[in-house]
C-alpha cells in the first residue's frame, strides 16, 4: 500500500487515473492541481475521504512540492498545459508548467528519493506520413512540431538527465491520443459530441485526413500502474492500443452514433503545422511488462463516451461557450 501523489489529477487523464486507483487498488491518493481552466474539481467529487485528499497548488511552487514529496512514496506526474491550439496562441504557460514545473518536481524527487513516473505524449516524435508503414517506438528520434510537443519533449529529456546525473528513480511513458469521460470540451472528440448536443455543426480541421491513434483513458491508467509496479528505472515505455483512425472517420462516426447524417459537419481553418499521423508500437510494454489494452473496440468506447457527455451536461456546460468563442476568433 503506497501513498501516491498525482499531479494534474483534476484534469482529463489524471482524474480518470485517480478514479482507477481508488476503485482497483488500496493505495491512498493525494492530488496536487492548480485548477487552471483545464482542471475541474468536480471530476473528483464523491471520492472516499479516508483515502483521497486534494491540494490546490502549482507544480512550480518548490515549497508546496517539497512538503508533499516528503510525505508520499510515489509521484505520478500528469500536470501540464496540454492543448496544441492554445500553445499556438500563447506558448508561455507551456514553458512554465511543462518545463519549469517538471524541473521543480525532479528536484524534489532527487532530494526525497521519490519513485517518479512522468506522463508524456507520442507527439514528442513528430509525425509520420500517411503512406509510411512505420510506427513510433522507444528508439524513434525526438522531432516535436508544436510549442506544446516541444515542451513535453524538453520535460522528457529533463527526466532522463535527472535519472542519469542524479540517480532519480524515474520512468517515462509516451501515450497516444486518449478518449473517455472528463475530457475538456476544447479537445476533438468532446468538442464534436457537445456540438451535436447543442445543435452546433461539428468542426473538422482542413480535409480531416490526419490520423490519431486512439486509446481509452482506462487502458492508459492500467498501463501506468503496470509501469509504476513493474517498470525498470530509467526506461521509457510507449502506450498505445492500435487505434489508428483519421479525423474524418471519427467525426462521421460521432454523427451517425448520435443519429445525425454523416455529412452534417463543417470544414474549418486547418491547425498551423498540423501533424499528419501518429502511430504507436507498444510491443515493449506488452512483452516486457505484460500490459494489454482491454477496450478492443473504438466504436463501443466512443458510444460510452457519447453517453457520458449526454448524461453529464452540468460537468461540461460551464466551459462550452467560452471554448467556442475562442475557436470562433480563429475561424475554427
Ligand atoms: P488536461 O489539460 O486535461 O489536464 C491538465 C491538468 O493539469 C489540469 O487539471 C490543470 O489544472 C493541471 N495543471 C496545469 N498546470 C498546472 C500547474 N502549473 N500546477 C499544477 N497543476 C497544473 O490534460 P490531459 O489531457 O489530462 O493530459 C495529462 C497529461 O497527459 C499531460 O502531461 C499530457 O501531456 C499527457 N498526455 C495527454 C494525452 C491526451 O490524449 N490527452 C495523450 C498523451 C499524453
Ligand atoms: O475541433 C477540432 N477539429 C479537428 O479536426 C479539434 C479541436 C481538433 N481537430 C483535429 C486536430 C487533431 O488532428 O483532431 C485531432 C485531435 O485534436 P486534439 O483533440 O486537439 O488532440 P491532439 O492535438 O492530437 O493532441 C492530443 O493528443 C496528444 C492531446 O491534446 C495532447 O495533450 C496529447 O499529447
Amino acid at each position: 500500500m503506497s501513498k501516491i501523489l498525482v499531479t494534474g489529477g483534476a484534469g482529463f487523464i489524471g482524474s480518470n487515473f485517480v478514479h482507477y486507483l481508488l476503485e482497483n487498488t488500496d493505495h491512498s491518493v493525494t492530488v496536487l492541481d492548480s485548477l487552471t481552466y483545464a482542471g475541474n474539481r468536480a471530476s473528483l467529487d464523491g471520492l472516499p475521504a479516508d483515502r483521497f485528499s486534494f491540494v490546490q497548488g502549482d507544480i512550480c511552487d518548490a515549497h508546496i512540492v517539497d512538503e508533499l514529496f516528503a510525505t508520499h512514496d510515489t509521484v505520478v506526474h500528469y500536470a501540464a498545459e496540454s492543448h496544441n491550439d492554445n500553445s499556438l496562441d500563447n506558448p508561455r504557460p507551456f514553458l512554465d508548467t511543462n518545463i519549469v514545473g517538471t524541473y521543480t518536481l525532479l528536484e524534489a524527487a532527487r532530494k526525497h528519493d521519490t519513485r517518479f513516473h512522468h506522463i508524456s505524449t507520442d507527439e514528442v516524435y513528430g509525425d509520420l506520413e500517411l503512406d509510411d508503414p512505420a510506427r513510433f517506438t522507444e528508439a524513434t528520434p525526438y522531432n516535436p512540431s508544436s510549442p506544446y510537443s516541444s515542451t513535453k519533449a524538453g520535460s522528457d529529456l529533463l527526466v532522463r538527465a535527472w535519472v542519469r546525473s542524479f540517480g532519480v528513480r524515474a520512468t517515462i511513458s509516451n501515450c497516444s491520443n486518449n478518449y473517455g469521460p472528463y475530457q475538456h470540451v476544447e479537445k476533438f472528440i468532446p468538442r464534436q459530441i457537445t456540438n451535436v448536443l447543442r445543435g452546433i455543426r461539428p468542426k473538422l480541421y482542413g480535409a480531416g485526413e490526419n490520423v490519431r491513434d486512439w486509446i481509452h483513458a482506462d487502458d492508459h491508467s492500467r498501463a501506468i500502474m503496470t509501469i509504476v509496479d513493474k517498470g525498470v528505472i530509467g526506461e521509457t515505455y510507449l502506450v498505445g492500443a492500435d487505434g489508428e483512425k483519421n479525423n474524418k472517420e471519427v467525426i462521421e462516426l460521432i454523427l451517425t452514433t448520435m443519429g445525425q447524417p454523416s455529412d452534417a459537419y463543417d470544414h474549418v481553418t486547418d491547425r498551423a503545422g498540423h501533424d499528419m499521423r501518429y502511430a504507436i508500437d507498444s510491443n515493449k510494454l506488452r512483452t516486457e511488462l505484460g500490459w494489454m489494452p482491454e477496450y478492443g473496440d473504438f466504436e463501443t468506447g466512443l458510444a460510452a463516451t457519447i453517453d457520458w457527455y449526454t448524461a453529464n451536461e452540468a460537468w461540461w456546460a460551464p466551459a462550452k461557450d467560452a471554448t467556442e468563442a475562442f475557436y470562433a476568433t480563429k475561424g475554427q
